[in-house]
């Protein structure tokens, strides 16, 4: 089963809203398979953002990132990465649709509340960065109601 890496960024932990996009994930009906609550060192976040090191505002979100405790996630079911991104919205909160998590709690891209992986290879390279312990192997036992 596909699995995607979710991090609740500085921001959204700051702004109470850990509960809330963890209902959301939960109750669209993907499982939760990892969660840890941490502080980043630097160099771990230029680690997970090095595809962006060339942007001009990477320095601003790393330290961005690393400024306070995050929640790092790995979540699993049927499309779970493509959809996570829908549930997250738009990169930039101004674009995002209500009803998506930045679409609803964020307004300027530099803090949008949230990270999920943008494809299935991403999400593998970020499960292993940020899980190397492994992940936790369960299986809901509402799984015969969520999928036919
Ligand atoms: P993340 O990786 O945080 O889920 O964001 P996205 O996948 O939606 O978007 P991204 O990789 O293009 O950007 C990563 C991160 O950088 C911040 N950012 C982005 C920023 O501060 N200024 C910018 O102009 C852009 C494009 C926001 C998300």
């Amino acid at each position: 089963m596909e699995q995607t890496f979710i991090m609740i960024k500085p921001d959204g932990v700051q702004r109470g809203l850990v509960g809330e996009i963890i209902s959301r994930f939960e109750k669209k009906g993907f499982s939760l398979k990892g969660l840890k609550f941490m502080n980043v060192e630097r160099t771990f976040a230029e680690c997970h953002y090095a595809d962006l090191s060339a942007k001009p505002f990477f320095t601003g979100l790393v330290d961005y990132i690393i400024s306070g405790p995050v929640v790092a996630m790995v979540w699993e079911g049927k499309g779970v990465v493509a959809t996570g991104r829908k549930i997250i919205g738009a990169t930039n909160p101004l674009a995002s649709e209500p009803g998506t998590i930045r679409g609803d709690f964020a307004i300027d891209i530099g803090r949008n509340v949230i990270h999920g992986s943008d494809a299935v290879e991403s999400a593998t390279k970020e499960i292993a960065l940020w899980f190397p312990e492994g992940t936790v192997s369960w299986q809901s036992s509402l799984k015969s109601w969520i999928y036919e």
